[in-house]
């Protein structure tokens, strides 16, 4: 990794020589450290250009997967050195608003991890620096809509095949999670990704959040009140019910049931090496996000590197979508401390995002 910083003429939006879009990864812990692989290895069209990361043991480990890539500490000066065409951020959410707004300034495009901010106010900042811009800028990583099992279910709610869908019922639950890990974060995030794809899923938006405690698992850090019902209700009518449980200790499990009409479906069943031995059956299983989506976060940063290189920009939930999810989750947090169910009013949608 070089630390030289250096300006050239060369075509906006590419590399000079290799034409590959020179993407910056802000933040080197376990999902940047991800994607700088993912773009040196998988996606093509693209190269890891800088790593923005104040740690220099993390910038370090990351870079050994990006070779040629600049070193910096903060994205102003990436950014003044004209080092990236791109910039995907993968900080966690209280420091993206940082990150996107001179990001946003210098004009670049942007692929940015959930959440798009912590709070709606600060997201709403977010959007009017946005509106700016000739067009949005911003991609929000909600990765789980490029899950081919997830896009399979919009398209039969879509098609309309199994009937009227009436309820989506999941389960999201963590082997463990970080000390650092709040009962705020069951709701902002992990709950997170819910409150994104089941109303993309269902066609519709948040129109209120319950949560329900159960009993409390008592291998769940003392500081944590979990696992937690949440009770997700759509504007169209289909209420939606999610176990969130970050404490099962055996391994990673996201699945959804749909109850339509004249059918049932299931995404997210356990689906890799099956075992017959010593009398039973196993099947392979998920321990983390990382495997589970794999594929998904492969597919969400090529298709934002392709629509980069397009000049489309956008491929996928854009910050209107990180906005809406935003109010949903402070609903989410109120609803923790909260008998009954705790709406969420959108305000009307800028024409910017039509
Ligand atoms: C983590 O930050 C993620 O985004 C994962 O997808 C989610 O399953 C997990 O609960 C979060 O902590």
């Amino acid at each position: 990794m070089s630390t030289t910083t250096q300006t050239t003429d060369r075509p906006t939006g590419t590399d000079a020589r290799t034409g590959d879009l020179r993407v910056g990864i802000v933040g080197a812990g376990l999902m940047g450290a991800d994607h700088v692989k993912r773009i040196t290895e998988r996606v093509s069209g693209a190269v890891v250009a800088a790593i923005i990361e104040p740690d220099a043991g993390r910038a370090a480990a990351a870079a050994a997967n990006a070779p040629g890539a600049q070193a910096f500490t903060r994205i102003e000066d990436a950014i003044a050195a004209g080092a990236v065409d791109a910039v995907l951020i993968a900080t966690p959410g209280q420091f993206h608003e940082p990150v996107l707004l001179p990001a946003l300034a210098a004009g670049l495009p942007i692929l940015c991890e959930k959440p798009l901010t912590p709070d709606s106010t600060s997201s709403w900042r977010v959007l009017e620096a946005e509106q700016q811009l000739d067009r949005p800028h911003i991609q929000v990583g909600f990765m789980r809509r490029f899950d081919a099992e997830y896009q399979q279910l919009r398209a039969l709610v879509e098609s309309g095949e199994a009937g009227e869908l009436l309820m989506l019922r999941g389960v999201h639950r963590n082997a463990v999670v970080p000390d650092t890990y709040t009962q705020t974060m069951l709701i902002t995030d992990s709950v997170v990704h819910e409150f994104d794809v089941l109303p993309w899923v269902a066609g519709s938006t948040v129109a209120s959040v319950e949560v329900k405690y159960p009993r409390r698992n008592r291998l769940s850090p003392d500081h944590l009140r979990e696992p937690i019902l949440v009770i997700i209700e759509l504007a169209n009518g289909v209420l939606v019910d999610v176990e969130m449980n970050v404490s099962v200790q055996f391994g990673y499990q996201v699945a959804t049931e749909a109850v339509f009409a004249e059918s049932i479906a299931r995404i997210g069943q356990p689906s890799g090496l099956q075992q017959w031995k010593d009398g039973r059956f196993s099947v392979a299983d998920h321990t983390s996000f990382v495997t589970r989506f794999a594929a998904a976060y492969d597919e969400q940063v090529q298709r934002w590197v392709d629509a980069v290189r397009l000049g489309t920009l956008v491929d996928g939930p854009n910050a209107w979508d990180g906005y809406k999810v935003a109010l949903a989750c402070e609903a989410g947090v109120t609803a923790l401390n909260t008998d009954g169910p705790v709406p969420v009013v959108v305000p009307e949608r800028p024409a910017f995002y039509a």
